[in-house]
């Protein structure tokens, strides 16, 4: 059954590294029917292919599902990210159905208005150090892989559900903790200041939709590790769900979608 939804945002899916789960992409996206798609940010991954590039026919097959869907149905916007953000001098223009935007205030079917942004203006590391996050970049890249091992560990012995060891370290390692829960305020700030319900974002890999300063804020998560997307209901509703793959024979892509949070009814 394909499940009809208003919009889709997706963010931080990294196409051109080994760490993209584009399988699970796009089963996940075989899954919905949607009117419009909210690419923010981090789409391809342009750093990293600077220093090795990884695309696979799977890496193809997502850009020509997107495409697929722009020429049919569905509205696509694309908002660059810092990964991609040579596409960004390109805001304001059409490449075919994709519209390029820089950001974009999406009014819900219910009438709340969301900012939606990359969010790496807002992330006081990739601002003034650059370096700093391309380090941060590579040992990221790091537990992403030793996570890959686990997973497929956690697989065999068939232990079900979701764990990533990146989430762990972010959850468990202070620095990161505060780095994140900065980067969530000042964001949720923005769209507070500009009189705005919520801003829906990517960039620091950490999928959520909870309330801060009176503004609704969501992250989108990634498809390098958490597999997760949020929803917007035909009324409105925004939901952040998960992709979560069963155990499965080689190019036999199942899974379900698992509700995370979903923001309350208007
Ligand atoms: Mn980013």
């Amino acid at each position: 059954m394909i499940r009809r939804v208003r919009s889709l945002f997706l963010s931080d899916i990294h196409l051109g590294t080994r760490a993209c789960q584009a399988e699970h992409l796009l089963a996940f996206l075989r899954e919905y029917e949607c009117e419009q798609l909210f690419l923010v940010g981090d789409i391809i991954d342009f750093w990293a292919m600077n220093r090795s590039v990884h695309w696979p026919a799977t890496h193809n097959t997502v850009v020509q599902k997107i495409l697929k869907m722009a020429r049919h149905h569905t509205k696509v916007c694309l908002i660059p990210g810092n990964h991609d953000e040579l596409l960004r001098e390109h805001a304001g223009s059409n490449f075919g159905d994709v519209h390029l935007l820089r950001e974009h205030v999406h009014v819900a079917a219910d009438g709340k208005q969301y900012l939606v942004l990359h969010g790496d203006e807002y992330d006081q590391v990739t601002r003034l150090h650059r370096w700093i996050s391309v380090l941060g970049d590579m040992s990221y890249t790091f537990l992403i892989h030793v996570n890959r091992v686990l997973s497929w560990l956690r697989r065999k012995l068939g232990v079900s559900g979701h764990w990533s060891l990146a989430d762990y370290a972010k959850r468990n390692v202070l620095q990161a903790v505060s780095y994140i829960s900065d980067f969530e305020s000042a964001v949720a700030h923005t769209a507070a200041q500009r009189g705005l319900d919520g801003v829906i974002c990517g960039h620091i890999h950490t999928p959520v939709l909870r309330q801060i300063g009176g503004v609704t804020y969501i992250n989108c998560g990634d498809w390098v590790d958490s597999c997760t997307a949020v929803v917007e209901h035909m009324d409105g509703r925004m939901e952040l769900v998960r992709w979560e793959p069963e155990v499965r024979a080689a190019n036999d892509e199942r899974g379900k979608v698992v509700p995370l949070h979903a923001a309350d009814a208007a």
